[in-house]
């Protein structure tokens, strides 16, 4: 059974499905999707049906399709369970849920690129207010996960206990966007010192933009 991954390499949703297939040893034929050229592939015919909203990443596994970075994740876990993703504890999978939730339901989606391009192209907003816009809602979502991360009792090497998470795999993409964004992270040492543990792992490493073959 072919498993196909519809991915951008500065992509953070894809990056957090590269994550997850690392971790668990999966392999993907990638497909890469450029969001910005000829307009956006992610808006051509074809990928629309693959994705009607018109975002990556896609999974397809045999014959079923699944967008939703978090969905995929699950569905990843789901089906392939070893090594896992989520905490033995009914509280600690709870917890890796929200923190995932935090960064992909109120961080991720307010600085996606669609946002960004209503901003300045329908909103006419410069550059400059582009960027105070993309700072303001990473630091408020850090300084959320900062406030919780710094004192939690269940937090190990990683997010939630000493084995990566979909967590994890949530905040490593979304500490790349923020530096991406020259934003400061020295506020959140927490959140550095968890991304330092992952990014000494190879499947983080092997995820990361930089190391994709459609990178730029
Ligand atoms: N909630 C979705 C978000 C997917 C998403 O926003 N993908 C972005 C890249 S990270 C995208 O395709 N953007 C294209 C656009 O905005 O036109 C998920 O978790 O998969």
């Amino acid at each position: 059974m072919e498993r196909v991954l519809h991915t951008y390499y500065r992509s953070s949703s894809a990056y957090r499905v590269r994550i997850a297939l690392n971790l668990k040893g999966l392999d993907a034929r990638h497909i890469p999707i450029h969001l910005t050229r000829g307009g956006g592939e992610q808006f051509s015919a074809e990928y629309r049906r693959l994705n009607p909203l018109a975002l990556v990443p896609v999974l397809t596994e045999g014959a079923l399709q699944l967008s939703q970075s978090l969905a995929i994740l699950e569905y990843l876990d789901e089906r392939y369970p070893t090594p896992p993703l989520l905490p033995a504890s009914i509280e600690g999978r709870a917890k890796a849920r929200q923190l995932a939730s935090t960064i992909a339901c109120e961080i991720h989606p307010l600085n996606n690129l669609r946002v960004l391009k209503y901003l300045t192209d329908k909103l006419g907003l410069s550059e400059a207010a582009k960027l105070d816009w993309i700072a303001h809602w990473i630091r408020l979502g850090f300084e959320a996960l900062e406030a919780e991360l710094g004192t939690s009792t269940a937090r190990g090497a990683f997010c939630v206990g000493d084995h990566p998470t979909i967590a994890d795999c949530c905040l490593i993409p979304q500490l790349f966007n923020a530096q991406r964004f020259r934003i400061d992270l020295a506020p959140y040492p927490t959140l550095v010192g968890i991304q330092g543990n992952c990014e000494a792992l190879p499947a983080f490493q092997a995820a990361h933009p930089a190391r994709q073959a459609d990178a730029e």
